[in-house]
C-alpha cells in the first residue's frame, strides 16, 4: 500500500471519534490532512452536523475553510477531540511532532483537548524518543544565538531549520531549532529544561497528552492505546 494510503486508512479510523456538536481540534501535516478532508465528507454527507473546529497552521485553516468546516480560535472550554500527525510515537504515545513547523499552535490546541488523537504509518513507531528525529524548538529571533547555546547546554545538537537555504519561518513568524540528541536522555527532564529556556516558546514533545494512536501498516490499521 502507498505511504498515502496508509495516512489515509489511520485518518479515516481516527474521525470516528467526532460527533455532531463536537469542538475539534484539527493537526497539520500530509496525515492530518486525510483527517480534514474525511470531516468535511463527514459534514457534506450529512454524517455530523454542527462541529466547529480550531485549526493548528494557516494552511490548515485553508483545508479547512476550503472543506466547509467552520473555524474558531481555541478558548477556555477547550476542544472534545483534536487529530494529528507525529514524527515519532513512543510506545507509551508520547511523540515528537513539529517537523512540518506547526508544534507552537498544535501544542497550544492539543495540550486542551479532552481526546488526543494520533495517526500515522507505522515508520513512526520508535522504541524510545528521539531515536530518528530531533526535537524542534521555536523560539524568538530576539536573542536566538543566547537560546540556541541554552538549548545546547541541555545536551544536544541545536540546529535552525532552514527552508529552500533560507531560515524557515513558522506561522508565528519565529525560527525553529532542531535539537538532535545523540543519546538516550530523559524526556520529562529536558522538556521542562527547555520550556524553562528563556527564548523558548515550545518544543516538540507532546508528553502525557494522546490516550489514542491509530497506526496503518500493510497488514491494516491498529489502534494503541497509552497504557
Ligand atoms: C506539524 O508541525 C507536525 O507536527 C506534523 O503533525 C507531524 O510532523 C507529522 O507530519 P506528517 O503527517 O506530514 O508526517
Amino acid at each position: 500500500m502507498s505511504a498515502e494510503a496508509l495516512k489515509e486508512k489511520a485518518a479515516q479510523e481516527a474521525i470516528k471519534h467526532v460527533e455532531s456538536g463536537m469542538r475539534v481540534g484539527l493537526g497539520t501535516g500530509s496525515t492530518a490532512k486525510y483527517a480534514i478532508l474525511g470531516i468535511a465528507e463527514m459534514l457534506k454527507n450529512g454524517d455530523i452536523r454542527d462541529i466547529k473546529a480550531a485549526a493548528t497552521s494557516k494552511e490548515t485553516e485553508r483545508l479547512a475553510t476550503e472543506g466547509g468546516i467552520p473555524l474558531f480560535e481555541i478558548d477556555g472550554d477547550g476542544v472534545d477531540v483534536a487529530i494529528d500527525g507525529m514524527d515519532e510515537v513512543a510506545p507509551n504515545l508520547d511523540v515528537i511532532k513539529g517537523l512540518g513547523g506547526a508544534l507552537l499552535r498544535e501544542k497550544i490546541v492539543e495540550s486542551r483537548a479532552k481526546l488526543f488523537v494520533l495517526i500515522g504509518d507505522a515508520s513512526k513507531r520508535v522504541s524510545r524518543l528521539g531515536e530518528k528525529t530531533p526535537v524542534p524548538v521555536e523560539i524568538l529571533q530576539f536573542g536566538f544565538d543566547s537560546t540556541r547555546k541554552d538549548l545546547e547546554r541541555l545536551g544536544c545538537r541545536p540546529v535552525l531549520r532552514e527552508r529552500d537555504g533560507k531560515p524557515f519561518v513558522s506561522d508565528n513568524g519565529n525560527p525553529i531549532v532542531d535539537c538532535y540528541f545523540d543519546e538516550p536522555f530523559d524526556t520529562h527532564a529536558v522538556a521542562l529544561a527547555i520550556s524553562a529556556t528563556p527564548g523558548v516558546l515550545e518544543h516538540g514533545m507532546f508528553l502525557d497528552m494522546a490516550k489514542i494512536a491509530y497506526v496503518a501498516g500493510d497488514d491494516g490499521v491498529i489502534r494503541l492505546d497509552r497504557p
